[in-house]
């Protein structure tokens, strides 16, 4: 039996450096490994756990999947789909929150953060965030779960759940693990917090010129601190480094701590790597913006076959719980 794999990326817009690091590079590192059944979804629904646009909503949903196989994911290895093409997703959702309480949802450090970020729309899609997830992986009955590190506190979630519904009904939920990667946690370019879409400043997309990437890597803040602290900018500039020129860090380094550094010699030479990275990605990008009937392809094949699966656990569920 292979072992069955589930993640996912929020459709608020254009993938960027954290989101590829984070997540896509595990999610392809799996696809790419034969004892792995890996199922890829665009997380359309928690989409609307926080303020957002239809038509904005609309295009990205699509826009993800594009980049998701710019990328690498290969329809041929993973199932590929939209989360709302799967109504089991949502229905065992509901299922699980029978047996979650509305404490543990709001003690989560993810929620609070959110409701600091949007403090008017506190809503109850927000709160059920986690419960949504856990039902994402669950319905595919996944074990491994290709995420960044601020997504733990919602695995252990999963795992509660899992747990508690095998107690109580008697189901064979597996308690998930994350699959992490090396870049498991993008700062932001602001120095201060992760990469994340919605903080402007904060991140490079996939689809950036090098000019681009030029100006955003050398905005990184890198005066001292008083003190001699690294500060917080710097250690941003350096995990980039350790990422990307693994091999001139050392050398960098050591210019750092005898205060000869010129920043601008490391922010370009990191420019011109992530750029090396990118630069595919993004041709085969273009390839794909006109291409939409492959595109359309997959994403009603990834749905049925998502579906096949999702719809057998559900049944399943809903026997053992005394509604089938
Ligand atoms: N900075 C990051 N470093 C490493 N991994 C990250 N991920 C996100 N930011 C980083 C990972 O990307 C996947 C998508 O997560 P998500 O759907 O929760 O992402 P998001 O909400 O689109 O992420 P953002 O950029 O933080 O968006 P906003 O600002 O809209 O909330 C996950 O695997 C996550 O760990």
């Amino acid at each position: 039996m292979k072992k069955r794999v589930l993640s996912g990326i929020r459709a608020t817009g254009r993938l960027h450096l954290g989101n590829y690091l984070g997540a896509v590079k595990g999610m392809l590192e799996l696809q790419n490994n034969s004892e792995y059944e890996t199922l890829y979804m665009v997380a359309d629904v928690h989409t609307i756990t926080t303020p957002f646009k239809v038509e904005e909503l609309r295009k990205n949903r699509r826009e993800v999947i594009i980049d998701y196989l710019a990328a690498g994911l290969d329809p041929k290895k993973s199932v590929i789909f939209q989360q709302a093409e799967v109504n089991e997703h949502m229905e065992l959702a509901f299922y699980f929150s029978s047996i979650t309480t509305i404490a543990r949802m709001q003690h989560l450090p993810t929620f609070k953060e959110k409701v600091r970020q949007y403090p008017k729309n506190t809503t109850m899609a927000l709160l059920n965030y986690p419960i949504l997830m856990a039902a994402d992986i669950l319905v595919y009955k996944a074990g491994f779960v290709p995420v960044g590190i601020d997504q733990e506190p919602h695995l252990e979630v999963t795992r509660e759940i899992a747990r508690k519904m095998n107690q109580l009904y008697g189901t064979d939920f597996p308690e998930p693990v994350r699959f992490a990667t090396k870049g498991e946690y993008i700062p932001s370019l602001k120095g201060e917090g992760k990469m994340s879409k919605s903080v402007e400043g904060s991140y490079i997309n996939l689809t950036d010129s090098l000019d681009e990437i030029r100006k955003k890597v050398r905005s990184i803040p890198t005066a001292t601190e008083s003190g001699g602290e690294m500060s917080l900018g710097i250690k941003a500039l350096f995990t980039f480094a350790e990422l990307y020129i693994s091999s001139e860090v050392e050398k960098y380094k050591n210019e750092y701590e005898k205060g000869t550094l010129q920043f601008i010699t490391l922010k370009d030479a990191l420019t011109e790597a992530i750029y090396k990275e990118l630069e595919p990605l993004q041709k085969k990008r273009k390839q794909l913006e006109s291409d939409k009937v492959y595109v359309d392809k997959v994403i009603k094949e990834g749905a049925g076959k998502a579906r096949a699966i999702a719809s057998q656990t559900v049944r399943e569920v809903r026997q053992k719980m005394g509604l089938g």
